[in-house]
């Protein structure tokens, strides 16, 4: 097995191996390399759903995405993305294409954080299409000491899709107004230890005692230094690669911008601690 760092803040790219038959050592530097580089890249792989699903799990428990219409019929656990781009009277379906376009965390409005996320390409357009990822402790670490005063001991309120419910109507109607679930701004990681920003500018409702305009003030402010951050890496996909990101630390963004008549399709999972 190879693995290469693009950038020492964020990233691991792995070759030349098969997760299919991992041996410890490898599975171990695999996971460490995951929690270093908060994305994990494995190129090249040909896998089954449930070879995927048997890999996923190593990582840990999976969970059904609260987007209940885009889990696969035979394993809730696992979700499609980008099965039906087009509606049926022809025109693009935003929230299909482009779903998780916008930086932001996943599962922010659950209860239970989730601890990873993984997606498996299995068909990937001629262009476009790429993911972006921004570490959250290089974004922490990077603010102004009296931002980090102000935020320090702050509970954030998060539903699906924000106060615009933006993407909402990929939920069956009964998931539509679930209570907020409450997270700390500033979270401490339950394995490296190290403190990074948690204000999801996608689904964040409000700072819990903060008026409404406080709240988005200091949510906006946070989330210039949340985007800024020079700790990025950009994906770009090749059918074959499975790529896992820390929830925990790090915020996402799909770019869209590819051909709407090629297929991007993922197999996805919600890993949790
Ligand atoms: O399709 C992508 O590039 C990322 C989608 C996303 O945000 C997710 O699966 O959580
Ligand atoms: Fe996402």
């Amino acid at each position: 097995m190879k693995l290469e760092k693009p950038d020492p803040r964020i990233g691991a790219i792995a070759t030349d191996v098969d997760v299919r038959s991992l041996s410890d050592a490898d599975w171990n530097h695999l996971y460490a390399a995951w929690l270093e580089g908060i994305v994990l890249v494995v190129r090249g792989q040909t896998l089954s759903m449930e070879e995927f699903l048997a890999y996923s799990r190593r990582f840990g428990r999976l969970k059904p995405h609260r987007v209940r219409r885009t889990r696969h019929a035979q394993h809730p656990e696992l979700t499609v993305m980008g099965v039906g781009t087009r509606k049926p009277d022809g025109s693009v379906d935003r929230a299909i294409y482009n779903r998780g376009g916008g930086w932001h965390t996943d599962s922010p409005w659950d209860t239970e954080i989730c601890k990873g996320t993984q997606l498996y390409a299995l068909a990937i357009p001629s262009y476009g299409g790429d993911t972006l990822f921004a570490s959250m402790y290089e974004a922490y670490d990077a603010l102004p000491d009296g931002l980090k005063a102000r935020i320090d001991g702050l509970n954030a309120e998060h539903v699906y899709g924000g106060r615009a419910r933006k993407g909402n109507d990929l939920l069956e109607p009964e998931d539509r107004d679930l209570p907020p679930a409450v997270h700390p701004v500033v979270r401490v990681h339950e394995e490296t230890g190290r403190k990074s920003l948690y204000a999801n500018p996608t689904h964040i409702l409000r700072i819990q005692g903060l008026g409404d305009s406080e709240s988005d003030r200091l949510v906006a402010e946070l989330t210039e230094h949340m985007v800024n951050t020079p700790a990025q890496y950009r994906h770009k996909w090749s059918a074959g690669d499975i790529v896992i990101w820390d929830n925990r630390c790090a915020l996402h963004a799909a770019t869209g911008g590819y051909p709407i008549e090629e297929p991007r399709i993922h197999w996805r999972v919600t890993i949790m601690q």
